[in-house]
Order: C-alpha cells, then sequence, then structure tokens
C-alpha cells in the first residue's frame, strides 16, 4: 500500500453530485452500474502501484487464434488486439519526433483480432484482422502495462520530519542540485529555500526557475502584511489555522510561494502540515469519517466588486484511480450540502476530528520565516498557516504567488532524463 491513502472501491465509484445515508430523507444519489466492468489490470504508478516482479512478453503457441501475452510470475495476461494495435510505433503509425499517434484508434474496428504474432530477433511482428502489420518492441508493450507517472512516490511526514527539504537559492542555479530540490519536492509536498534576494518583486523570478506564474485576480504576486480595510484574514493580524488557499478557483492554485521580505515582530510563525498524514490516521480511525469527506460535496465562494468564484468539490481529494492526493481545506470559506440532520451529524464528526488532526502538534512543522526565505508547497496536499502577531512591533512582510502543480513534476522528468537518475 502506498503512503497515500487508497479508498476502497465502492467509494470512489459513489456519485460525488449530491451523498446521502441509506436511512436518510432525502433522495438517494443515482448509482453507476459498473459490475460488469473489470477494473484496470495494471494500475497508475503514482506510489510503486504495480509490485516489481519479473515480468515479460511471451507469444503463446499452439492456440487457434494467436496471443501475446504479459506474463508476471505465474500468471498470463493476454494482451487485447485493440490494446496492442493502438502502441504501434511505426512511422505511418506515430509521429517520431513528437510520439503522437497518426491514426486515431477509437475508430479501429470493435472485432480487431490478432492474425499473427511471431518473434523476430528481440522484437514481435504482428498482423491485424484490419490488414495493418508491423514490429513491437516487447519492452515498450511492458512499459506500457504500467500507466506511469514517472515521478516518485509522495512520502507522508509528521513534526519529526527529517532532514527538511531545505535548499540555498544559489545552490538551486544549479541543475543538479535542482534535480534533488524538485525531487524532494515531490515526495514531500513542500521546500524551504533560503538565501533568496528580497526585492520586491523576487518571488517571480523565484518561482520562474520551478514553473509558469499563475496570475489571478490578486495579480502575479499578492502582498501579505497587515491591513485594517482588507478584503481577506490572510491581511489580518490574526492566526490562521492549516487550510488551502482560494478552494474557491477552480482550478485551485495547486502550488503556493510565501516570500519573507521583512519579519520584525516575535509572532506570525509559520505552519506547515501534511494533509496526506493527517488522512492516513482519520483513515485508520474512522474510515466511514474519512469516506464522507472524500464524497459530500462541499461549496466555497469569494466575493469582491469585480469577482465572484466559486466552487464545488469533496474536501478530501482523491484523483481518477482512488489515491488521495490533498484536499479543499478552508473552514473561513466552506458550505456543506443539505443533509438530514443525522448526515450532517456524521460528517460534521468526520470534519471536526479532521480539524483537529490537522493542528495536532505530532503532525505539524512551526518555524519563523525570516528575510529572504521562501516556503513552497502543494496548497492542496500541505496546509498553511500562522501564529497571530502584533504589527505594533514592527513590520511583517511577505509576498506570495502561485505557479501550477503539474511544472515541477515536469521539471523532474526533463531533469531526469538530461542528468540520468545517477544525478541523485
Ligand atoms: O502570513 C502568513 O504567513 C500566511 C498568509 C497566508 O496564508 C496567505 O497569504 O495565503
Ligand atoms: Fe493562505
Amino acid at each position: 500500500m502506498s503512503t497515500a491513502a487508497v479508498l476502497t472501491e465502492s467509494a470512489v465509484l459513489e456519485p460525488m453530485a449530491a451523498w446521502s445515508d441509506p436511512q436518510s430523507d432525502l433522495p438517494a444519489p443515482r448509482v453507476v452500474a459498473v459490475e460488469d466492468f473489470d477494473l484496470p489490470l495494471a494500475h497508475v504508478n503514482h506510489a510503486s502501484a504495480m509490485p516489481v516482479t519479473a515480468r515479460a512478453i511471451h507469444v503463446l503457441a499452439g492456440v487457434a487464434v494467436p496471443q501475446v501475452v504479459l506474463r508476471d510470475g505465474a500468471a498470463d495476461t493476454v494482451l487485447p488486439a485493440l490494446w496492442l494495435r493502438a502502441r504501434s510505433n511505426d512511422p505511418t503509425q506515430r509521429d517520431a519526433i513528437t510520439g503522437q499517434r497518426l491514426m486515431n484508434p477509437h475508430l479501429l474496428p470493435d472485432d480487431l483480432t490478432l492474425l499473427g504474432a511471431r518473434l523476430e530477433g528481440n522484437g514481435l511482428f504482428l498482423t491485424f484482422s484490419d490488414g495493418f502489420s508491423g514490429n513491437f518492441d516487447p519492452q515498450e508493450l511492458l512499459d506500457g502495462a504500467v500507466l506511469d507517472e514517472a515521478c516518485p512516490a509522495p512520502q507522508s511526514w509528521r513534526c519529526d520530519l527529517s532532514p527538511q527539504p531545505v535548499y540555498q537559492w544559489d545552490a538551486l542555479q544549479d541543475d543538479a542540485v535542482l534535480y534533488r530540490a524538485v525531487k524532494d519536492y515531490v515526495e514531500r509536498g513542500f521546500l524551504l529555500i533560503h538565501g533568496t534576494p528580497t526585492k520586491p518583486d523576487s518571488i517571480l523570478s523565484i518561482a520562474r526557475r520551478f514553473g509558469y506564474v499563475r496570475e489571478t485576480n490578486f495579480g502575479a504576486y499578492f502582498e501579505v502584511y497587515s491591513r485594517p480595510d482588507s478584503t481577506d484574514l490572510a491581511y489580518r493580524p490574526v492566526a490562521l489555522g492549516p487550510h488551502t488557499d482560494n478552494p474557491y478557483r477552480n482550478p485551485v492554485p495547486g502550488i503556493q510561494l510565501l516570500h519573507c521580505l521583512q519579519n520584525e515582530t516575535s509572532g506570525g510563525l509559520s505552519t506547515l502540515v501534511d494533509s496526506l498524514a493527517v488522512a492516513q490516521q482519520l483513515q485508520q480511525e474512522d474510515p466511514q469519517g474519512f469516506r464522507l469527506l472524500a464524497t459530500v460535496p462541499v461549496r466555497f465562494e469569494y466575493r469582491d466588486a469585480d469577482t465572484c468564484l466559486v466552487s464545488v468539490q469533496p474536501m478530501i481529494e482523491v484523483d481518477g484511480m482512488g489515491v488521495m492526493v490533498g484536499v479543499f481545506y478552508s473552514p473561513r470559506l466552506d458550505d456543506i450540502p443539505l443533509m438530514s440532520e443525522h448526515d450532517t451529524r456524521a460528517y460534521h464528526r468526520a470534519r471536526k476530528r479532521f480539524g483537529s488532526l490537522l493542528s495536532d502538534a505530532q503532525f505539524e512543522l512551526r518555524f519563523r520565516l525570516e528575510p529572504g526565505q521562501l516556503m513552497m508547497f502543494d496548497n492542496n496536499r500541505v496546509l498553511h498557516g500562522r501564529t497571530s502577531f502584533d504589527p505594533t512591533q514592527g513590520h511583517r512582510q511577505l509576498q506570495g504567488c502561485y505557479i501550477d502543480r503539474d511544472s515541477p513534476r515536469s521539471l523532474y522528468r526533463v531533469l531526469s532524463r538530461r542528468l540520468g537518475p545517477q544525478a541523485i
């Protein structure tokens, strides 16, 4: 089992548009019929989903219809003709430079079959009933059997995380160091960067080392300092509990950077918490509560004179393969749907426990961001907060900006291709 929490099959397949308990007096949700559909034989390799065993491609001889199988230990999985045909790298079928297909596999005949399969040297030569025949590389078929994300799996952490992923800005100019940093980031969901320049928009050049800046209605970056007339509590000196920024946006900002330019106050300590570790704990204690938080939709809204943003999704975010990737957590902003009294209480209990775990010291990193220090974190996975501060003690000025979640992952793959895995 991966470090990320995995939902049970039934929980993943529940509709997310409405939720109700079987005993509830509200209408039951529509159930999607999936009984006669087998789940994929191979899974997305988010978190080393496939056990590593000796696997090989074989052609079965002595059968009426030719068969190519993936042999994994003693188990054979027949590779369907439609699956094989779509994987052809023949130059007439796939562009060699982009790797993009030149044929449309969605239009292949439903009853496509293999007419011939033979080993030729180290390769396979396959003939199909639609008239196509060509060479296939068995290693590519093996690789294709896992929908590999080609990124390290997340590793959840608690307050005792050691060493912490801290990098010096100067050192990050070296690609080999950047490679280690993005690997750490993908695994831990955050990075701390020290020794950064503190000019008013230095944050943008730091952000651009990792990805493209995502501009929002707050601009390319935003100022975090105390001002009494502000439209967001982040701009007052009050404590902020662990939260996801802008959960009302769709898509939500994937990664946030917070950069300290000045800090003359004794409070205003920064906090980070890994929602994967906390959700694992909740799932162990209360699997039903975890399921509720992953299925009941929640509504978030932001409005000011020129903007009205609304987004609706469950608090716990699960990807298409049922693996938890993060949360939409902001008690300042969430509205739950109308449910029965019973369901509302059940949901409330789960959310309350989750919230208290998110604020529990055993899960939390707490530190002071000094001028020239920056934290970069996955906005859904690693929740951030801060303790209150007294603005009469002096200035506290941070700047923040967002980049997309996929950027450091892309950077990881590119650097791993360019530098080779031995560079770590
Ligand atoms: O002041 C801080 O340290 C954090 C503020 C914050 O959460 C934000 O601007 O998103
Ligand atoms: Fe925030």
